[in-house]
């Protein structure tokens, strides 16, 4: 079978003459429906005429097509010449069938499948190429008991130059300017490190800034979905005028977001460009997720990683807007691909975020001999164990909780914590 399958690829036929298959996936947004006649054979789930090698790939947990005029036949599916089972869905408000396969574990990062309608006594293929993604090492994830759960949103760090900055329209030349140069003019803010804590999400534009001329953009706007554009915290800085009061931004846009573990789906919607990292404020060289020089307009970006245990991940995005337009909206893909902003607590699909970790606590001791005889050690930090000073063999005492109770033996016993 495999072998047929594969000879068959060179006569690839485009429809079957029964039934239409319609739509087959060949991007990361939702598989979509082309109403009326007309229609382009190969439609894209984003946007063809932008960047295809880059943005107009799969993601690797799902695969699928629409299928018309299907009632009650049935249809299968075949990857890569062998048979799997698809889940048959209704298409909301049509009568077409949503086919979908979702491969455990997902699909490679950039790999290459060819995938099979079976309906109508034929067998429709079209191939597709999974986009890049990395996976996150374990222990990424920060514990809940580090993390200031009291604050959601997001710790953003804005600096905006004077004139463009040296380098232009690339993470480089972002960082830099985060870094220090160009020098900084946009408006601190009230944390103690001059940054923001935005409560809420990351949907920003700089035409809501004061001075500027409303004018939404992207996914998430009044009219689309109810949500507003908001201003880029901190801008325009002092000393700018005309246009240069929108341009010229960079932002570092940190926080702990609340992942499960498996195949993560994000998107950015920006203008200019953005990198998306493991880290904290300040903290550079984390693990890349997803990394763009661009000088360009808003345009949905996916990317994709693996997280292999639940936890609060620390994401550090670093936004730059050059000149013209400038925008930012940070999101996942839900449900059937549905774009919802990180941190809507409006939605309870959305990946909750958090703006910083808690202070650390300086590990401390005290030591208290009880009346039963044991010994009491009140401490926080991990605490460890010495039976001399002279040499000391400091060694944790794994899985000590404070208040913790020993009953003395030897001569000497010592107690210390660190961090
Ligand atoms: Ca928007
Ligand atoms: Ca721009």
């Amino acid at each position: 079978m495999d072998s047929a399958l594969h000879g068959r690829m060179t006569v690839m036929p485009t429809h079957a003459t029964l039934w239409q298959n319609t739509h087959q996936q060949s991007g990361p947004g939702p598989i979509l429906v082309k109403v009326g006649a007309g229609n382009p054979v190969d439609i894209a789930n984003d946007e063809p005429r932008f960047d295809q090698a880059l943005v107009n790939r799969p993601f690797g947990d799902a695969v699928g097509a629409v299928v018309a005029d299907l009632g009650n036949e049935t249809v299968g599916m075949v990857i890569d010449g062998q048979p799997v089972t698809p889940t048959v869905t209704d298409v909301p408000g049509s009568s077409d069938k949503l086919v979908m396969y979702t491969p455990d574990p997902p699909f490679e990062p950039k790999s290459t499948h060819t995938a099979g309608l079976v309906y109508a006594g034929t067998t429709n293929y079209w191939t597709f190429t999974v986009s890049d993604y990395v996976s996150v090492p374990q222990g990424t994830a920060v514990p809940a008991d580090k993390v200031d759960l009291s604050t959601p949103g997001f710790h953003v760090k804005v600096t905006q130059a004077s004139a463009a900055r040296p380098g232009g329209n690339t993470v480089a030349a972002a960082e830099a300017q985060l870094a220090g140069t160009p020098e900084n003019v946009a408006l601190p803010g009230p944390e103690p490190d001059g940054a923001y804590i935005v409560p809420g999400c990351i949907n920003w534009n700089v035409t809501m800034n004061p001075g500027g001329t409303p004018s939404e953009i992207g996914n998430f706007q009044t009219l689309l979905t109810g949500q507003k554009d908001d201003p880029v915290p901190g801008i325009p800085g002092t000393g700018l005028s005309g246009n240069a009061r929108f341009e010229n931004i960079t932002a570092e846009i940190c926080a702990y977001l609340e992942l499960p573990a498996g195949y993560q789906k994000f998107g950015v919607n920006g203008d200019d460009g953005w990198k998306v990292q493991i880290g904290t404020p300040g903290k550079t060289d984390g693990l890349v997720l997803f990394s763009r020089d661009r000088g360009a307009g808003a345009r949905d970006i996916p990317f994709a990683f693996i997280t292999s245990e639940p936890g609060l991940y620390p994401i550090r995005l670093v936004w730059y807007q050059g000149s013209g337009g400038g925008n930012l909206e940070f999101f996942t893909y839900g449900p059937n691909n549905t774009k919802i902003l990180v941190n809507d607590r409006s939605n309870p699909n959305a990946v909750k975020a958090y703006a910083r970790a808690l202070p650390e606590v300086e590990p401390s001791v005290s030591i208290k001999l009880l009346a039963n005889g044991k010994v009491q050690v009140t401490f926080d930090g991990v605490l460890q164990k010495s039976s001399s000073l002279a040499p000391a063999d400091w060694t944790d005492l794994h899985g000590a909780t404070s208040p913790y109770e020993i009953t003395p033996e030897g001569s000497e016993m010592y107690f210390r914590a660190r961090r």
